[in-house]
């Protein structure tokens, strides 16, 4: 069945791969194996994209299957949704770049832990992470890229949140398929994490 999920994803069979998340979920099977499934699939997209088996559409339904899932999984994970929070979130995706299913996935995990998240969406310009720093005052800042140009929108981001004067008030986290260790250092950020999970863990240990 999970070889089943990734193989319907990666060749956008939509109905069969959303009756097979749920299928798994339904008998059982941990939403976070169904996420990393996911991103299995979404890798082959990737591959089959760069030599030129797939064109835009095909990232754009890959991408439609994948919101359906995170639905899914979502509504899974919100029967452990805590009611008082233990720390605040700004996240977004950096200016110039439109990803946002991983994105969408960190914040509903990090509400799912108990987290206050806002999520200022897509394309994002340093200013609106400034003006919600300013006006929310979180624990943490999010930011999530899945191009490789858009390292410098998240650098940009930084600096600019440096030269506002609220580096220190804040912890910054950066991820997406492309980013890891170097990239967070490149661009200032306390850390990286390499998925959700990771990301929710990191935010606990700062909290
Ligand atoms: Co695009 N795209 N895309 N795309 N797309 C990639 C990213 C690409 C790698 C495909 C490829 O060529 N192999 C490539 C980027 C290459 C590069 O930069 N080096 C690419 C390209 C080139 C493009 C366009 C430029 C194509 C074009 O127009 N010629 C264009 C750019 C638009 C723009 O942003 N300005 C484009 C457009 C699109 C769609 C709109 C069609 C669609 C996005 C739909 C949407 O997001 N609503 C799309 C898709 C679907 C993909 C792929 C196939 C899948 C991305 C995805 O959703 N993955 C992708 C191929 C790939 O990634 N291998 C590709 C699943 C998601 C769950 O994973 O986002 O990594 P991810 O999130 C994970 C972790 O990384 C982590 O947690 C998540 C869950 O565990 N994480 C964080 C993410 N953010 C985090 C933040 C954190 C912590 C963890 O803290 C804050």
């Amino acid at each position: 069945m999970f070889e089943k999920l990734v193989e319907f994803i990666a060749n956008l069979q939509e109905e069969e791969a959303i009756m097979t998340a749920k299928q798994l979920l339904d008998g059982g099977t941990d939403p976070i194996t169904i996420l990393e499934l996911c991103k299995e699939a979404t890798d082959l997209v990737g591959k089959r994209f760069e030599r030129g088996e797939y064109f835009i559409p095909d990232l754009l339904m890959s991408g439609e299957i994948l919101r359906q899932i995170s639905e899914l999984v979502k509504s899974n994970l919100e029967k452990d949704v805590e009611t008082t929070y233990i720390g605040k979130v700004v996240i977004g995706t950096v200016e110039g770049d439109l990803h946002d299913i991983g994105k969408n996935i960190v914040t509903f995990l990090m509400e799912a832990n108990g987290f206050q998240v806002f999520d200022l969406g897509i394309d994002v310009p340093p200013q609106k992470f400034i003006d919600k720093i300013k006006e929310v005052k979180p624990d943490i800042v999010g930011m999530s890229a899945l191009l490789t140009v858009a390292f410098e929108a998240m650098k940009a981001t930084v600096d600019a949140i440096k030269e506002a004067g609220l580096r220190e008030q804040v912890k910054i986290i950066i991820g997406g398929a492309p980013t890891n260790e170097e990239v967070a250092k490149y661009v200032g950020a306390d850390a990286y994490a390499k998925d959700a999970q990771q990301g929710v863990r990191l935010a606990k240990e700062w909290i």
